[in-house]
């Protein structure tokens, strides 16, 4: 089969090498000619994991190009799925299938009820990984990835999904794995951006900790509300474990805030805050915490 990748961060190039791993026929669709021309080798991507580098060939292709697109895999930032999908869309076989693999919430119903006839899955991955060129990504850790059907007549894996070296589960609802991921960001993500510190140096103020929990309660509130189990053990706890085990980490939502990047900002803490409304819950922690962040930098409509 030939998976066609739509956004080649590095979640998107860490998937083009499970994905070509798995035996798959892999093309990286890249923004422009420009970012084409700055590849060194067409086509070979270096995945470099625990100080070994595997290095994979795959296709390189624009968003201009006009070839037929049969698996679709879309790892772009989660605002962007929509549009990205819009303008594929003429390419897109009448079956293809289309994998989301994302943070955040919210684009997942946007693009089932604009795909309404193709089998749609959704994916959450807790995989860390970096780019450290264009071709060339850092692979911390495989970590674990779920996966399942936004399409209620899907029930089997996207084509090669089963053959890949990863830790991968099968899920017939993907939406409380899509929750816990939400969660976890909601508690993490802003508050890094705010106080511009690694995930790890939550823990060590108490008045960033004590944030981090109060954000957390409420998106426990929040979760029960909407009928989802989070976690077996509290989001404090979870939060905090995520936190330990990335430390070094500087969150995605930092990295974009100091890149002055619009942030997925609008797709964990202001989907949770759209949710406590449509519920009738007070979430201020959450709600001052979308403020402020949205206060940083570009943000919805900006680029
Ligand atoms: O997913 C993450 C992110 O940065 O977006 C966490 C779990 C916070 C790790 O950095």
């Amino acid at each position: 089969m030939h998976w066609h990748i739509l956004g080649a961060g590095a979640i998107g190039c860490l998937w083009a090498g499970i994905l070509s791993r798995a035996g798959q026929d892999v093309t990286l669709i890249l923004r422009n000619r420009h970012t084409l021309d700055q590849w060194p080798t067409p086509g070979r991507l270096d995945i470099l994991q625990a100080g070994t580098c595997h290095s994979v060939d795959c296709h390189l292709e624009t968003l201009a190009a006009d070839t037929t697109i049969t698996h679709l895999l879309v790892a772009t930032k989660a605002y962007d799925t929509l549009s990205a999908i819009e303008a594929i869309q003429p390419r897109l076989s009448p079956d293809a299938e289309v994998v989301l693999l994302q943070n955040g919430m919210g684009q997942q119903q946007a693009v089932h009820a604009y795909l309404p006839t193709h089998p749609l899955w959704a994916a959450t991955t807790t995989a860390g990984a970096w780019r450290e060129a264009r071709h060339r990504v850092h692979c911390v850790s495989l970590g674990d990835t779920h996966i399942g059907a936004l399409s209620a007549a899907t029930s089997y894996l996207p084509a090669g999904w089963a053959d890949m070296d990863i830790p991968l589960q099968h899920c017939t609802d993907i939406y409380p794995h899509l929750w816990r991921k939400l969660a976890i960001n909601c508690a993490i993500n802003p508050l890094t951006a705010l106080f511009d510190c690694h995930n790890g140096k939550l823990l060590t103020h108490p008045e960033r900790k004590q944030k981090m929990y109060a954000a957390c309660h409420e998106v426990e509130r929040v979760a029960a509300a909407a009928g989802i189990t989070l976690f077996s053990t509290s989001l404090t706890d979870q939060a905090t474990t995520v936190a330990t085990a990335t430390a070094a980490n500087v969150s995605s939502m930092l990295a974009d805030v100091r890149h002055q990047r619009r942030t997925e900002i609008e797709q964990i803490t202001g989907f949770l805050c759209q949710q406590a409304q449509a519920l009738g819950i007070e979430v201020p922690v959450n709600r001052s915490l979308l403020q402020q962040i949205r206060a940083l930098g570009p943000n919805e409509g900006a680029h």
